[in-house]
């Protein structure tokens, strides 16, 4: 059972794998336990290209979507300087969607089923961002705090088995360590500022905390795809341990601002070195991936009209050349 209410379905391994020719199964899983990279014109299971697409495809859902909340406040962004950092962070994010988008596309899925099925609801993408962004502090949480663990997944991720998708992923981390540092100063900023900046940021924190806690996915128990992940070097880490090693990175950091973190649970079990945590709750996190959180009309709304109104300039550069100019002598 997950979190006490309905589970994932459990990936029956066995029965995906059955109809594969077994020694190319072997082969391909020496070149992954050699540590080579597997790329598009090479022989996969079945099941690697559907689960590299199911993956990527969110990833990619996600960067776009992603862009929303943050995107909202570029003008309303505190200062020249912010709007135009904000601008170049989300316009990152949009370009981070390209990379994912055509790593995706290696595996034989077209962009333009990939868009349809995001935007017809078919396929997921991050819990977190169908939360509101009510206040700029807001904007700086994510900035900081989202892009923090973003880059623990990605990072880890880059070393791993699919060489596309790594090659995107290498980019990516690039430009989300920049985001970073904007978001941390950010914060700085506010935490650092007066009683109301302060008092903004707290609150902030404490909206984005159980979004952040699901963020890395459910636990590794009730987890369907990390069992054959981890065994082909897709995901380099599980769900869990991403969480722990966000929690080390950025409880300190949290606390040396002297923000507090509204789960009166946790702390570092030092014996297991492991964080403990109020486990958040798990039923919210599976409403709100599929399709139940406070913003997911809104954002896949935004989405669609966005496709409706670029589909001319799609058709007017698909349009064949009815009559080819004559350069000009
Ligand atoms: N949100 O079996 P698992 C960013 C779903 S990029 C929604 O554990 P898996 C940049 C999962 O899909 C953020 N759904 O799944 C940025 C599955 O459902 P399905 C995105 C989630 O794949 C920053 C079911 O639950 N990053 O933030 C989530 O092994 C700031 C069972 O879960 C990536 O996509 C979730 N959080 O592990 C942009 C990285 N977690 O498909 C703008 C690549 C789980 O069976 C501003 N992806 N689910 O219907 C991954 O590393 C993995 O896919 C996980 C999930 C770790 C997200």
């Amino acid at each position: 059972m997950y979190g006490g209410g309905n589970s994932f379905e459990h990936l029956d391994l066995d029965r995906s794998l059955e109809n594969e020719d077994p020694q190319l199964l072997a082969e391909f899983e020496a070149r992954i336990a050699r540590g080579e990279k597997i790329e598009p014109s090479d022989w996969m299971p079945a099941l690697y290209r559907k689960q590299l697409i199911r993956m990527i495809e969110q990833h990619a859902h996600s960067e776009i979507i992603g862009a929303l909340p943050e995107g909202t406040w570029i003008t309303r962004a505190p200062g020249f300087k912010r709007k135009m950092a904000l601008m170049a962070k989300v316009q990152d994010e949009v370009g981070h969607a390209q990379l994912l988008y055509a790593a995706a596309e290696t595996l034989g899925k077209p962009r333009e089923k990939m868009i349809e099925d995001l935007i017809n609801g078919k396929s997921k993408y991050s819990n977190i961002f169908n939360y509101p962004a009510y206040t700029w502090a807001d904007s700086t949480v994510i900035s900081w705090l989202v892009d923090a663990g973003a880059i623990v997944n990605q990072l880890a991720n880059s070393k791993g088995s699919y060489g596309p998708y790594c090659r995107a992923l290498d980019r990516i981390c690039a430009e989300e360590a920049f985001h970073l540092k904007y978001g941390h100063h950010s914060v700085i900023h506010l935490s650092t500022g007066s009683a109301k900046q302060r008092e903004m940021v707290q609150a902030a924190l404490n909206r984005w905390w159980t979004p952040l806690m699901h963020f890395f996915g459910p636990p590794d128990k009730m987890s369907t795809h990390t069992e054959i992940l981890t065994r082909w070097k897709v995901k380099m880490s599980t769900n869990d341990e991403n969480r722990q090693q966000f929690l080390d990175m950025y409880v300190p950091k949290i606390w040396d601002l002297g923000l507090t973190i509204p789960d009166p649970n946790l702390k570092k079990n030092e014996t297991t070195e492991k964080w403990e945590y109020t486990e958040p709750d798990w039923e919210e996190f599976k409403r709100v991936i599929n399709g139940d959180g406070p913003c997911n009309k809104e954002r896949l709304a935004v989405r669609r009209r966005a496709e409706e109104r670029g589909a001319w300039v799609r058709k007017a550069i698909m349009k064949p050349v009815e009559k080819p100019v004559t350069p000009l002598a």
